[in-house]
């Protein structure tokens, strides 16, 4: 089998608290209403899904009144919790040997996806396809959003009583970047002093898509023998072909690199984790009646491509 195991369990977290645009928690309805629980089925896959993940609670504890800022960060008690909580159904799910799709919702749920599959797999490394880095700190970050920290709690740069449950196992030797094009100058730094391996959208300009995934899993997977968990932030896409996300940028990769990537990861037998973040149906082009189609059809033909689709 191209992939070892059968079962892909769908974790679906309709959560917006890490950025400040309404509708990317409408991403995963739209995602399942285009068909992708079926279209995984096609591919040979049984498929668990028990519903939404349930935020209720934790929201209803924590209103914007409850939650006051910590630092610059914004929401960060809401963000806190719900990725507490996923982290613990993706790792009883990746303990399980599922194959984890997490549909999002924002990027702050990838310190939840990976740091659950971390507990599941230690010798787990992550590749984070995105047009921006998501290593920001509480203290280097301008506009406070948790969607652009993610990395840096995973890397145990970021520390605090109210995250205490994130453990900083990743290594930051484990991680690699395709497809950035928008870094802040302490992101920059962040990535340079830790010696982390980004290809940005020179290098995919400068190399090709083919030699930079090889170098990306040269880098933190050289015997090709360590679990992988693929995160994709749809807007690492060109918005010309996802153009409904909340921090679109320009000059991103075509329909088909994305695809290649996702292929390539399949093509190593080794995926236990994917995330697929960031959809947000509600930001259309009113000219492009059909941008939020085209963003959720991309998105599934991503996942559909990481699960080994037109691998022969
Ligand atoms: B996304 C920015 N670097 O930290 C920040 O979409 C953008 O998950 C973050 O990649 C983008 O706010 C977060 C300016
Ligand atoms: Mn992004
Ligand atoms: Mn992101
Ligand atoms: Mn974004």
């Amino acid at each position: 089998p191209i992939i070892e195991s059968k079962t892909v369990s769908v974790v679906s977290c309709r959560f917006r608290g890490g950025q400040g645009k309404t509708g990317v928690e409408d991403g995963p309805v739209h995602l399942l209403e285009a068909g992708l629980i079926d279209q995984v089925k096609e591919l040979g896959y049984e498929v668990r899904f028990d519903g939404h993940q349930e935020f209720k609670d934790i929201e209803e504890d924590f209103p914007s009144e409850q939650d006051p800022d910590i630092g610059r960060m914004r929401r960060p008690r809401l963000v806190s919790k719900v990725c507490e909580k996923v982290s613990q159904v993706v790792e009883e799910r990746a303990r399980a040997g599922e194959i984890v799709l997490t549909l999002g919702g924002d990027h702050s749920l990838g310190m939840a996806t990976i740091g659950g599959t971390i507990e599941a797999h230690p010798d787990l490394c992550v590749l984070w396809i995105d047009a921006h880095a998501d290593i920001n700190t509480p203290e280097t970050t301008d506009l406070g959003w948790l969607h652009g920290m993610p990395v840096s709690f995973l890397l145990g740069l970021s520390q605090m009583p109210e995250y205490a449950w994130t453990k900083g196992r990743l290594h930051p030797s484990r991680i690699a970047y395709i497809g950035l094009r928008d870094i802040e100058a302490g992101e920059k730094a962040t990535l340079k002093k830790h010696g982390i391996k980004a290809f940005s959208m020179h290098h995919v300009d400068k190399f090709g898509i083919t030699k930079v995934v090889e170098m990306a899993l040269d880098a933190v997977n050289p015997g090709r023998d360590r679990p992988i968990h693929l995160s994709f932030d749809i807007d690492a896409l060109d918005p010309s072909i996802a153009p409904s996300t909340g921090t679109p940028v320009r000059g991103g990769l075509t329909f088909r690199e994305g695809r290649y990537i996702c292929e390539a990861v399949a093509e190593t037998g080794r995926l236990v984790a994917m995330d697929m973040v960031e959809v947000n149906p509600s930001l259309t082009d009113p000219a492009d009646p059909i941008s939020a189609q085209r963003t959720v059809a991309t998105a599934c033909a991503l996942i559909r491509s990481a699960l080994g689709e037109n691998l022969l």
